[in-house]
């Protein structure tokens, strides 16, 4: 047990429970946990499966290679969420402070006037029905759009290099990141764009619907923008000015990531029997809310298996942010940084070959890479189905043992290891690349949907050599939002600074050591990861 006072029972002395939220790309998550951050209650609604309304495919809408989300899908999604918590015997009246978090870079526009509207929404009607109108675009861009290329080069050009933009706001410029969202609504919605009164992230969008005003953007979703300077933490005038005009009325103050805003709206109390006195700790994006699930620490690897897959890392001390991965505002330490690489093709491209390969069973998909062995007699194979985002490339590549380029692999197995072999070498070759070294105490912890998946694990241990843990229960973005809770609630009853991890030293979440890497299989895939690494040089020379 830790000596460091325990904040929360000393300031929080009553029962006390935390809800955490998750508005990701293919559902809406929602996790109670109580006084001791034990898991009570959780809830999901998904998109396609329970709103097939809004006529999405994996939470999304894809247009060539624009890609979004209808803006009230989501609403609708916490309607719906609401109603099943209070069904799962949850008394509101419990639960002390909320927050929550979005998948990253999408945006969403608030129609002029809507600021009157938010505080007086009435408790007896769904929010759905009544926030409809509310949105100047009514389908927001979401992470998965790659549509705006260009403007990501003028940027970069006008900033003085992909070099200089990444050391102000911790990455070059990417498509998906949302200045450059704007700045293509700016430029072929003018109109829309001018009736526009504020634009919140997914994260600070959710956070406004339970305040009731609009919440502002934390630090560490806000560096997820290409706007956000990310030393001094405040909105980069040059590239808001490069972007649109107004923007930083629109965007409206950024704070810090463990920041408690207000009192939950009226709705919630009168429509849920909220607690008037319940606390809202501002949302933030989905991967640095994971961090704080995780409650990870340095020289640990934190691998999300999701609709993206994304690998990230705890930074301590100056960040050296290079062109690729990203480097986010730490959510929980306001000092330090984290470092995030994003994989686009994750979890819907194995979907895609299970479907193909396995008859769309996992068991199968789990039984197909049972009968190959570690390193695929080898064979190698890199499955960008969608524009990948590292590195920046699309389409399928295999090779054989000679590392020459085939069309097919011969065998299903073959193909099915070669997908996941391949997703999982890249995790490692690009962490190394940013600086990251596996070293004897290296410890990988992996959430997202994936991770339900041992064989897959297994091979992540393997290719990491490193012991492979999940966390007993739910999801680590909710699950991380709880605990954003409880953190800032404390924080803001005590008056003072207590750092996360230590807050959390009491309380820390079961982790569960699930593979442990074969000697055998491991050295094989030292040699491996070389070899995929020069492969995919090759064909981002040769595209
Ligand atoms: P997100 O939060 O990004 O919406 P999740 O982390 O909930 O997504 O992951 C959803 C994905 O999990 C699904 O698309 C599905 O492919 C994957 N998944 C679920 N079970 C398994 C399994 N047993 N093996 C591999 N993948 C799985
Ligand atoms: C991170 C990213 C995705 C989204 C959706 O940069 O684009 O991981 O946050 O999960």
């Amino acid at each position: 047990m830790s000596d460091v006072p325990d904040i929360l029972s000393e300031t929080i002395p009553r029962k006390s429970y935390f809800l955490g939220l998750d508005f990701s790309t293919q559902q809406l998550k929602a996790v109670v946990v109580d006084e001791k951050l034990e898991v009570l209650h959780e809830a999901a609604v998904n998109f396609d499966r329970n709103l097939p309304e809004y006529r999405t495919s994996g939470g999304v809408k894809k247009n060539g290679s624009t890609v979004t989300a209808p803006t009230v899908m989501w609403v609708k999604a916490l309607d719906l969420l609401m109603d099943q918590l209070k069904i799962t015997g949850l008394d509101f009246q419990d639960i002390s402070a909320i927050s929550g978090s979005g998948q990253q870079h999408g945006s969403v526009y608030w129609r002029k006037g809507v600021q009157n509207l938010l505080p007086t929404l009435d408790p007896t009607k769904f929010l759905f029905l009544q926030l409809a109108n509310c949105f100047s675009i009514q389908d927001s861009p979401v992470w998965m759009d790659s549509s705006t290329h260009s403007y990501c080069e003028t940027m970069e050009k006008k900033l003085g290099g992909p070099q200089r933009l990444a050391d102000l706001t911790g990455s070059r410029a990417y498509e998906r990141f949302t200045g450059h969202q704007i700045a293509k609504i700016v430029s072929e919605k003018a109109e829309l764009y001018f009736n526009t009164e504020r634009i919140s992230l997914v994260s600070s969008f959710a956070c406004s619907v339970f305040l009731g005003c609009y919440s502002p953007i934390d630090w560490s979703d806000a560096s997820g923008m290409n706007l956000f300077d990310i030393t001094l933490k405040d909105w980069d005038s040059q590239c808001l000015h490069m972007c649109a005009p107004d923007l930083k009325e629109k965007l409206g103050e950024p704070v810090a990531t463990h920041t408690c805003l207000g009192p939950i709206s009226n709705y919630f109390v009168e429509r849920y029997s909220f607690d008037p006195s319940c606390q809202v700790v501002v949302f933030t994006g989905d991967n640095p809310a994971s961090l704080a699930g995780m409650c990870l620490e340095p020289g640990d690897v934190a691998i999300s298996l999701g609709t993206s897959d994304t690998v990230f890392l705890w930074l301590s001390g100056k960040p050296t942010p290079s062109l690729e991965g990203h480097v986010f505002c730490n959510p929980v330490d306001p000092e330090a940084y984290m470092a995030l690489l994003c994989f686009k093709n994750g979890s819907l491209t194995r979907e895609r070959i299970r479907d193909v390969f396995a008859h769309r069973s996992w068991d199968e998909f789990d039984a197909l890479l049972a009968c190959t062995p570690p390193g695929n007699h080898g064979h190698i194979g890199m499955y960008y189905d969608e524009q990948e985002i590292t590195p920046k490339i699309q389409g399928t590549f295999r090779f054989n043992a000679f590392d020459q380029k085939v069309n097919t692999f011969e065998e299903a197995a073959t193909e099915v290891r070669a997908l996941v072999e391949g997703q999982l070498l890249a995790k490692r070759v690009h962490a190394e690349q940013l600086g990251f070294n596996i070293g004897e105490s290296c410890r990988v912890f992996v959430t997202g949907g994936a991770s339900n998946n041992r064989s897959i694990l297994q091979i992540l241990a393997d290719v990491f050599n490193a012991d492979v843990f999940t966390q007993d229960t739910a999801n680590s973005s909710c699950l991380g939002s709880a605990y954003r809770a409880a953190h800032g609630l404390a924080l803001k009853e005590s008056g003072t600074f207590i750092p996360f991890n230590e807050f959390m030293a009491n309380r820390r979440p079961n982790f569960t050591l699930l593979c442990r890497p074969r000697v055998e299989a491991a050295k094989l895939y030292d040699s491996m990861a070389a070899r995929y690494a020069t492969l995919e040089s090759s064909i981002l020379t040769h595209q």
